[in-house]
C-alpha cells in the first residue's frame, strides 16, 4: 500500500493544536467507534500533554454495540473517560457535557474555594479527518454560534459555540493524522471511508474485508454471501459473489473490479450490520507498534 504518513503535515497540525489548547479547559478527542485504535492519532497523548481529555467514540450507530461497551470499559481501566455518541442524529450529546463536568469537577471545586465563579467549560475537538468533527460541531451549534470575537493573545478570531449554557466549544477543530504505515490500519480506515478509495487497491481491500469478516463476523459473511470460509481461492469466492449479484462485464465475464467495489460498499453501507474493526484484545499489539515512532 502506498499510503504515507507525512511528518511535515503532522508537525504543522501539532503546532496549531498546541496553540488552541491554551484556550480550553478540556479536549474532546473524537474517534470513530468502529476504529477505537486505528482512528486515533498515535501522538495524541504528547499533543494533549496534561490537558484533561474526554474520549468521544462517534458514529456509535455504525459500530458493534458489544465492542463499543468493551472499549469504553477498556479506556476507563486506562484512566481515560470515554463516551459513545451519534453526532449525525445528535444522540448522546448530553453525556458529553455531563462527562466534561465530572472530569473538571475537582478544578471547578478549587476555583469555588478561592471565590472564583466558574464560567462555562471551554472545550475543543481534535481528531483525524472524517471522524465527524464538523458534524458534531454543527450539531452542538444549532444556531448558537457565539460571536465572542478576539480573545486576548489570539490573533485569529476564534468563535465559540455555546451548548446549554454550560459548554463553549471552539468552532475550529484540531485536525490530526492517522498513522497508516501499518497495512491493517490503512485497510480499516479505507473500509470505513476515512481515507479515499484512490489510495488503496480495491481488490486488496475487498479481500481484506472478506477475511476480516471470516475471522470476526462469520455469521454475517454467511448471511450476506452464503460463505462459511474464504480460503485461499479468492477467484472462486469472487466468482461466487459475482454470480449471485450478477456482476458481469459486457463480454459476459465476472467483473472483478465491480465485485471488489460491491463488497467494500456492502461493508460501508451497513448491509453487513454494525461492525467494529478494532478489538480491545489487539490493544497490546498496536501499542507495541506505535512506540517505534
Ligand atoms: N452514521 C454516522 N455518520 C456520521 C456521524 N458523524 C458524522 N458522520 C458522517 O461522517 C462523515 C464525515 O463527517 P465530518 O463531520 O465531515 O468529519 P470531519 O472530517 O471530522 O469534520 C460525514 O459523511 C458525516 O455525515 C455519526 O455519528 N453517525
Ligand atoms: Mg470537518
Amino acid at each position: 500500500m502506498t499510503i504515507q504518513w507525512f511528518p511535515g503535515h503532522m508537525a504543522k497540525a501539532r503546532r496549531e493544536v498546541t496553540e488552541q489548547l491554551k484556550l480550553v479547559d478540556i479536549v474532546f478527542e473524537l474517534i470513530d467507534a468502529r476504529l477505537p485504535l486505528s482512528s486515533r492519532n498515535p501522538m495524541i497523548d504528547e499533543v494533549i500533554n496534561q490537558k484533561p481529555r474526554l474520549l468521544i467514540l462517534n458514529k456509535m450507530d455504525l459500530a458493534d454495540d458489544k465492542e463499543t461497551d468493551r472499549w469504553i470499559n477498556y479506556f476507563d481501566s486506562q484512566g481515560i473517560r470515554a463516551v459513545a455518541i451519534n453526532s449525525f442524529e445528535g444522540k448522546g450529546l448530553q453525556t458529553v457535557t455531563k462527562a466534561a463536568k465530572e472530569i473538571l469537577a475537582p478544578k471547578i471545586e478549587r476555583m469555588k474555594k478561592r471565590g472564583i465563579r466558574p464560567g462555562a467549560i471551554r472545550a475543543m475537538i481534535v481528531g483525524i479527518p472524517n471522524v465527524g468533527k464538523s458534524t458534531l460541531i454543527n450539531r452542538l451549534a444549532k444556531k448558537n454560534i457565539a460571536k465572542t470575537g478576539n480573545k486576548p493573545g489570539v490573533t485569529k478570531a476564534q468563535q465559540w459555540i455555546k451548548f446549554e449554557k454550560e459548554l463553549e466549544l471552539l468552532d475550529t477543530p484540531g485536525i490530526l493524522w492517522p498513522k497508516f504505515e501499518d497495512q491493517a490500519v490503512g485497510y480499516k480506515l479505507a473500509l470505513t471511508g476515512a481515507i479515499k478509495d484512490t489510495v488503496v487497491n480495491m481488490e486488496n481491500l475487498a479481500v481484506y474485508g472478506l477475511r476480516f469478516l471470516e475471522t470476526n463476523y462469520p455469521d454475517r459473511l454467511q448471511k450476506r454471501y452464503g460463505l462459511t470460509v474464504v480460503g485461499d481461492d479468492i477467484q472462486q469466492i469472487f466468482n461466487h459473489i459475482g454470480e449471485a449479484r450478477k456482476v458481469y462485464t459486457v463480454g459476459g465475464e465476472i467483473d472483478y473490479d465491480k465485485v471488489s467495489e460491491l463488497i467494500v460498499q456492502d461493508i460501508r453501507s451497513e448491509l453487513l450490520g454494525k461492525l467494529t474493526f478494532d478489538f480491545t484484545s489487539e490493544q497490546h499489539i498496536e501499542k507495541a507498534d506505535s512506540v517505534t515512532d
